[in-house]
Formats: structure tokens, C-alpha cells, sequence
């Protein structure tokens, strides 16, 4: 009954949103989109983020790890250093950002109407996502899955043993899909419970309402830290269900909006790949590794190309961090493991094409 009214009321969140966006999109159109064409750089998002001298971008804001404020109120996480990323990229300011939270739900009309420039929301790159709601993903920065989280006093140890079990889960979520296809591949059943709000659905769980809790594993292994003493009491099952590539979305047909989103991800892995991190990268200034002098823009014109400054890369690292100075800070003390996530030279999945 009581996830029917959270569903009902946000359906009407979102509709209020839709109607709000779709109005902010024509505004966007008619009032950045026409003279930017004409006389700015290609890129309607990138004319109209340099004329506010702010990037606006949905987050949620409430998960440890990738966007929750810390004690100053300061927006910290993997997702929101994406977001200050390409702030220092385009305006050389990673604190010029506005960060919108945003529901599983409401998320992507968000991003189609226009109300946001970029979603860095813990989002999984799928094809329906991008086919049929009309996203172009930037590179994966988190290869996540899908797991579940129990209490150690319910005794299992394996997913196969939650047959009949109640899942606790967030609606409009890969996950949800991830589950269903698991259980009935294995024969298995379950009843979802579905909660859209995520300080209710953890006390859903909590209180006992749902015997697992199921998302992305990295957020539970960040919901089970903030737990703090009482985090051995809860035990993340060590199966992986399915493939949650985290990726930040763009609105497609803004090409040179996508081209900088996707690069600036790049240029983190390519400082990480060169050993360029944020505490060294001005011992780099004479370096004469080519790769190293395109990066920081010391060579070539690889920002202008993408109608940034050449220094673009520089910001980036120097303001915020290469990918591996971004992951130690917010995913490492979750106890996360770097695992695939590692650069391709370390064995990992993290490669970006050559900058040049
Ligand atoms: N990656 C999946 C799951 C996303 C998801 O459910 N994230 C949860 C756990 S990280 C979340 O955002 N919770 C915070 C909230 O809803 O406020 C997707 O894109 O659908």
C-alpha cells in the first residue's frame, strides 16, 4: 500500500517536473539555441553553460560515495567530481556547479526536458536508455553490478538461498530488471517491495520489512559502512547478478557537448594511465613526453578542438584530480576494491583512445 502512495505522489513530482522542464527546454531553444548556433561554439549546452557561468547537474545527493554532502555542506563523491570535472574543463571553476538531487524516477526527464545539462546519477548506460530515451552515455567511469545486501541473523550466504524472499528495491531502476530476470532464470521467486525514496527504503530494510536489499553493490557496500559499529551485522552476498556501467548522459543531438563530457572522462584516465596525478601535475610543466605535452596543452590544440581552452585538461587534473585521485577519495573508503575498475595497464577495463 505505502509504496502505491510513494509512486502516486512521484508521478506527480514528475509531472510538475515535466511540464517545468519542457518549458525550460523551449527557453533553452529559443533563447540560447538560435544566436548560439550563429555565433557561438557549436554546442547550444556548452553556449549556454559558459553564459550562466554555471553547470547545472542532476546527482542524488544522498549516496555515500558517489554525491552526499559532507559536514559543510560541501557536495562530495565520485558523481560529483564528474560534474566539477567538466565545470573546470568549460569554465575553469570546478565550484561552478549547481548540483540538482534527483530521484531513480525523475532523473531522466530531468536531463530530456532541458532542466539539467548533464546527468552524473549513479545511472547505468543501457541500450534502452539510450535508443529509446534519446541519451548519448559518456565513457564508464564505475563498473558496478547488481547485489544484494542481508542481515548476517537471516543465515544466507548465496542468492539462491533468498527463494521466497521479500527484496527490498527502487522502482524505475535496472535493478528491478536485473532481479526479475536472476529469479526467474534460476526458477526462483520473490516479492519486491518497492520504495522510491532512499531513506525510506533503508528503513524498510532495517526494520525488517525486507529480508535483502538490492542495488548497485558499490552503494550498498557504502550504505553498510555508514552503518558504522553495526556494519558487520550486515553481509553484501558475494554474487553479482548483472552489468551496471555507470556512466554520465548527455541529451543527444548536442554532439560537441557529448565529445566534452566523454573527453574530459578521458583525459582523467589518460593523467591516471601517464602517472599524472593531481599532487604532481605542475612537475610535468617541462616534461617532454609528447603524450604528457598534448595533455596539459603544452603541444598541439586538442581543447581548441573541442572549443575549450588548451588548458582544459590542466584544470581538470589540477583542480580535481586524475581518475585514480577521484576514486581514492570517494570510493576507496567505502572498502570498495579498485578491481575492474583499474586502468587497462593494471589490468583493469579503464582505457581511453589516444589523445591527439
Ligand atoms: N544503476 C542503476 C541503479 C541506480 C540506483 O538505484 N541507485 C540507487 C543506489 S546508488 C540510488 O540512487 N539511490 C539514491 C536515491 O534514490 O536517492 C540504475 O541506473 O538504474
Amino acid at each position: 500500500m505505502t509504496e502505491r502512495g510513494f509512486t502516486r505522489s512521484a508521478h506527480r513530482a514528475v509531472g510538475a517536473k515535466i511540464f517545468g522542464g519542457l518549458l525550460a527546454g523551449l527557453l533553452a531553444v529559443v533563447g540560447f539555441g538560435g544566436s548560439a548556433h550563429a555565433q557561438g561554439s557549436g554546442s547550444a549546452t556548452l553556449d549556454a553553460v559558459k553564459a550562466r557561468g554555471q553547470l547545472v547537474c542532476g546527482v542524488s545527493g544522498d549516496v555515500a560515495g558517489f554525491s552526499l554532502p559532507d559536514s559543510k555542506g560541501v557536495m562530495q563523491g565520485i558523481d560529483a567530481e564528474v560534474c566539477r570535472a567538466v565545470a573546470a574543463a568549460v569554465l575553469g571553476d570546478p565550484s561552478k556547479v549547481k548540483f540538482v538531487p534527483l530521484t531513480t524516477q525523475n532523473r531522466f526527464t530531468a536531463l530530456q526536458s532541458g532542466e539539467i545539462d548533464l546527468l552524473s546519477r549513479e545511472t547505468t548506460w543501457t541500450l534502452g536508455r539510450q535508443a529509446s530515451l534519446g541519451f548519448l552515455f559518456a565513457p564508464t567511469y564505475f563498473y558496478d553490478g547488481t547485489g544484494f545486501l542481508v542481515k548476517k541473523s537471516l543465515g544466507v550466504s548465496d542468492v539462491k538461498q533468498l527463494d521466497g524472499a521479500t527484496i527490498c528495491v527502487q522502482p524505475g531502476t535496472s535493478t528491478e530488471l536485473a532481479i526479475a530476470d536472476y529469479f526467474r532464470a534460476n526458477n526462483l521467486k520473490f516479492t519486491p517491495i518497492e520504495i522510491e525514496n532512499l531513506q525510506q527504503i533503508q528503513q524498510a530494510f532495517l526494520s525488517g520489512r525486507c529480508d535483502a536489499y538490492s542495488t548497485d553493490s558499490s552503494a550498498l557496500a557504502g550504505f553498510r559502512y555508514t552503518q558504522g559499529d553495526k556494519a558487520s551485522d550486515f553481509v553484501l552476498l558475494p554474487t553479482i547478478i548483472s552489468k551496471e556501467p555507470l556512466a554520465p548522459a548527455v541529451r543527444k543531438g548536442d554532439d560537441k557537448w557529448f565529445d566534452i563530457v566523454q573527453w574530459v572522462l578521458f583525459a582523467m584516465m589518460t593523467a591516471e594511465e601517464l602517472g599524472v596525478s593531481q599532487s604532481n601535475v605542475d612537475t610535468f610543466a617541462t616534461s617532454t613526453v609528447p603524450d604528457v605535452r598534448r595533455l596539459l596543452g603544452a603541444d598541439g590544440d586538442l581543447g581548441k578542438a573541442l572549443g575549450l581552452d588548451n588548458k582544459w585538461a590542466y584544470n581538470v587534473v589540477k583542480q580535481v584530480g586524475n581518475m585514480g585521485d577521484v576514486w581514492n577519495r570517494a570510493i576507496a573508503p567505502l572498502g570498495v576494491p579498485r578491481g575492474i575498475n583499474a586502468p587497462w595497464t593494471k589490468g583493469g577495463l579503464e582505457y581511453a583512445p589516444p589523445m591527439r
